[in-house]
Parts: C-alpha cells; structure tokens; sequence
C-alpha cells in the first residue's frame, strides 16, 4: 500500500536510485537504527549535555524508546506527522529521535515562527500533533498550540514542555520517564524521515521531505568531512530544528559517530565560551553574524584550545571576517554552503588557508552533480557566474505536495533550481556571488520577498510594494519595504509591522525599513525592478 505522505513527495528515478544504493551512500537502514546500535557500543558513555543533565547513550535511548511507545499510545503512528517547535534542550533530542524511531515524522519549525507559519505547517503537514515550550521568551507557545489545535482539523494533541501545563496539553518529559523498550518496526528507509522547511521565495515556506537512508547519508558523510569521531564533542547553539545543526553534520553526526552533543539555548558569547572549556567543545557551527560577534567579544580570558573546527555558513561569510578566525579562536575554520533542499558544500579542513577564506567549498559527495547556467538553462564558461543547479543522492527531487512550486524550483530532468548565483573555481570550489531568488537573507534566517510583499498588501492604503534586502554590518541583510501609497494616505513603518503582528507573523520577517515613493522602477519587460531598488537603498544608507 501507497501510505498517503509517499503520494505527496517525488521519487529519484529509480536508475539512480540503484547508483545511490551500489555506491554505499543509501545503506538501506533507518536512521535510528545506526544510533541505537551506537548506544548497543558504548551505553555508558555520555551522549548528550543540558547544563546540570547528562544522559549516557543507555539514557537517551531509553527516553527516546520510552517517548516513541508513549506517542503510540496516545493514537500516533508511521508516517504521522508533529510539528516541532521546541529550544535547544534535551527534550528536542529525545523527541526527535523517538519520532525516528517510531516512525514518526517531525516537521522541523523554527523558533521565530507563530500563528501565520505553524497554522499553515500543521494544515499542509495534516499534522497529529504539535509540540511546543509552555512560554518562551514572553511568547506563550502552549496557549497559541491549542489555538490551533481547535482550527487545524487534524491536530490532536498538543505536547508540551514546561512546568505551567495547561488543561489538555501532553506533559512531554513524563513520556520520555517511561521505562517501555520500543517494541515497533523499524521504519523502511525509503520513507520519509523529517520534514524540513525550504529557505523559500514563494509564500510560505515549503516542505522538504528527507528519507531515512538520504539523511543518514547526509549526516554521516558530514561528519567524515568535518573530521568528526567518538572524540567529538559538538555543540548545538543555533536553532535544533535548522538543518546546519541538526544534521550537518549537527547533532545527528555527532551521535552517529559516538560523540558527544552539548546543547545550549543561543550562541551568546560569554555563556558559549564558558561551555566550551567547560565540556571541551571540539565542533559546532554558527552563521556569519554569530562568527562576527564571537570574534568582537573573544578575550585570551576565555579558553577555546578545544575547539577545533568552527563551521560558518547560511550565508556568505565575507573574506576578511574568515581570515581572521584561525588567529583570533585558534580553530580551522570549515564554510558550509547548505541547504535544507540537500546539496552540502564545504572547504575541506586541510585545503589551504586561502581556500578556507575565500571560497564557499565543494560538493560534499562524489555523485553531486551541479551546473552553473545564464538564464536559458546553458551551462555558462568555467570559471564564469551563473546559477547553480543541482542534483545527487540526498536532495530530493521535489517539495511535498506542491506541484506548481516543483514546476519552478526543479528542471524536467529533476535539477534542482538553488537560486544561488556561484562561481566554480580552482580545485572545484564554489565561491557564492549572488542570487537570482527573490528572498532576503537576514543572518541565515530566510525571509521570501513575495511574503513580505503579500502581506503588506493587506494595508488598505498600500497600492504596491516591493520587498528588497538592505546591506547591514552585522546581519548581513534586513527587509526594507517600498511602498506606493495610495492617493494621500500616509503609511509608516509602524503600520506594516503592526498589520503582521496582527496576523501572527514571525518578526524576523518584519521589515526594519519602509521607503514611500511615488512609483516604483520597472524593467525593460515591465516588471519591478528590484536591481534598481537594492542599489537605491544602498545608496541612501552610505548617504
Ligand atoms: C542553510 O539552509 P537554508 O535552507 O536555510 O538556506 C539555503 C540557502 C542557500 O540556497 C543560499 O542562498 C544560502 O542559504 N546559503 C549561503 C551559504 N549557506 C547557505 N549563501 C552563501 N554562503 C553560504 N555559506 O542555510 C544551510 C543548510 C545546511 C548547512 C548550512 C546552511
């Protein structure tokens, strides 16, 4: 039988399926299966670090076995879904790895989310559940969980953690308590694993369906080119739930290799040094606005000789920051040039140090293919821009159930569009230039220009407006809005954010910048041009 979540995601043709499988990356096992046979190994060794929390690998699989028995009860089964939204702590860990288990799938949220993303997650996912913190930096996630509990058809149940647990929500950490063995079947390795949620340009953000035998792949193989093994001790200081942390090589990497996983909740400086002598931190991975500060806040006070390999990536790291993280941490520097819908680039920790800095990496895998196309889809001169296309063993073919995206975003022979205008230079590395996607990217957290602009719309006094990234000395970039206003309404920055407050949007995507003109510049062919627009707010921020 078709289980209903495999009718929504695109097969690999099956003749690369058989390359994938004779080569060794699809092992054709779940991937917990790997980390339960790792705890079989090594049960009394310390697995996983939440302050004053140490569980062994005997410990954490127990709380997993125990959590994935608890969900069946409560009516879950294979190929379900959960929307996590949930910080950097223990119960993410187990909870995820009782989903694996189980068979179970989690759809990965971002902590920045609220009503307008997780209402729309938990109905394209037909979720069972949603698991959340009771309240988190003054946002109260279980109140906004039952909300949706009784709009989303399909949500049952609300699980939660936290000590202030309201009427109907599931206690999280007393499933995890349970001393039942998992007496399931092993999830096929075919079928999906996790959902993850696409950077996106369209609307809302889209799902990325990854299967066990993809994703073990792509966290094993991370973690023998980021030189991981049972020494490691990696840290977990962006969000869980992000692809780069989790599995790249993340957290999964870690405890595939019988390492150990430390997490804490953000990449704050002082406490994230203090940890990393503390514990002996060897690994862990932030984006280029998190290098930044560490690299401002760094003193010989602090004790980072454990550290060994910094990864930096979710967005271009500029030359200058690179060269400066070997002399002032003291640990090699690793760019990961990622992405949630697979390809995984990364510089090699023995390239040279001029390859390490000025260049993005390369594939990560022998059988990924990339191209560099103009904007006819032919490949451009070597060593030319153009943008990047993509296909291989662990970036699937499609999104979940979205035809008319999968129509854009994928080639009719199943490349995959990334929106990244790139450059190949020597030694196959790729150096990032651009991009030809309508998203802005503010410190690593992907906001679709077209969102931002839909929901500006909904201001009555706005006749158009246009969405653009604005340069920003520590993130990167911000959302600045142009908007036409209409007739003589007068309409402020304050206006856009507080319609998207009302709505429930994440404030990450909020724009930090409203420009008002009279009409906006359009291209030869009569669309807006956004080149024009970037270059305008560019020129007003250095004036
Ligand atoms: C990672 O994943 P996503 O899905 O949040 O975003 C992917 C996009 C890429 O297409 C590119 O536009 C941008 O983020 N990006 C970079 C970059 N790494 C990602 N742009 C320039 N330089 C880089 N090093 O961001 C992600 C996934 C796995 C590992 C690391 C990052």
């Amino acid at each position: 039988m078709v289980s209903p979540i495999a009718d929504g995601t695109t097969p690999w043709p099956a003749e690369d399926v058989e390359r994938y499988v004779a080569a060794g990356y699809w092992e054709g096992r779940s991937l917990p299966s790997h980390i339960w046979e790792q705890a079989e190994r090594t049960p009394d060794k310390v697995a996983l670090v939440d302050g004053d929390l140490r569980l062994t690998y005997a410990e954490l699989t127990a709380r997993a076995d125990s959590a994935a028995t608890a969900l069946t009860n409560l009516g879950l089964r294979t190929d379900d879904r959960i929307v996590v939204q949930l910080p950097n702590g223990w119960e993410f860990v187990v909870l995820a790895l009782a989903c694996l288990r189980a068979g179970i799938v989690p759809v990965m949220a971002l902590p920045g989310h609220r009503y307008h993303e997780l209402s729309y997650l938990a109905a394209h996912a037909e979720a069972a559940a949603i698991a959340v913190p009771d309240v988190l930096r003054g946002f109260d996630h279980q109140e906004l969980a039952h909300r949706l509990k009784d709009e989303v058809e399909s949500l049952d149940h609300v699980l939660v953690v936290g000590e202030d647990l309201a009427k109907g929500s599931v206690d999280l950490r007393a499933l995890c308590s349970g001393a039942d063995a998992w007496r399931g079947p092993e999830p096929d390795s075919r079928s999906v694993a996790v959902f993850l949620l696409s950077g996106g340009t369209t609307g809302l953000p889209k799902l990325i369906a990854r299967t066990h035998d993809d994703y073990t792949y792509n966290a094993k193989r991370s973690g023998a080119v980021s030189g991981m093994d049972a020494s490691t001790v990696y840290l977990v200081a962006l969000p869980a739930g992000h692809n780069f942390p989790l599995a790249c090589p993340g957290l999964l990497g870690a405890l595939l290799v019988g390492g150990t996983v430390v997490m804490l909740p953000s990449p704050e400086p002082v406490r994230t040094f203090a940890t990393i002598a503390a514990e002996g931190v060897t690994h862990t991975a932030v984006v280029p606005a998190v290098a930044q500060r560490w690299l401002d806040e760094y003193s010989d006070s602090y004790d980072l000789s454990s550290l060994r390999v910094l990864q930096v990536g979710g967005a271009r790291l500029a030359d200058e920051v690179a060269r400066k993280i070997r002399p002032v941490l003291g640990c090699t520097l690793q760019q990961v040039f990622g992405m949630a819908e697979g390809l995984l680039n990364y510089t090699r920790l023995d390239d040279p140090e001029d390859v390490i800095c000025t260049t993005q990496g390369r594939p990560m895998c022998p059988d990924d293919e990339i191209l560099v196309v103009d904007p006819f889809d032919r490949p451009v001169p070597p060593g030319e821009p153009g943008s990047l296309l993509t296909r291989g063993p662990y970036t699937p073919r499609g999104y979940y159930k979205a035809e008319q995206q999968n129509a854009r975003a994928f080639t009719p022979d199943g490349w995959y569009r990334s929106g990244d205008i790139c450059r190949i230079v020597a030694g196959g590395n790729l150096v990032v230039e651009g991009r030809d996607k309508d998203m802005i990217n503010r410190g690593g957290e992907k906001i679709s220009a077209e969102e931002v602009e839909n929901l500006t719309y909904t201001l009555p006094g706005v006749q158009q407006v246009a969405a653009v990234a604005m340069p920003d000395p520590s993130l990167g970039e911000r959302v600045c809005v142009y908007v036409v206003p209409r007739g003589a309404t007068d309409i402020t920055l304050d206006d856009v954010r507080q319609a998207m407050a009302d709505l429930g949007v994440a404030p990450y995507k909020f724009p930090e910048r409203l420009v008002l003109i009279p009409e906006l510049p359009t291209t030869k062919v009569g669309k807006i041009d956004k080149v024009a627009l970037r270059a305008d707010i560019a020129n007003r921020m250095a004036n």
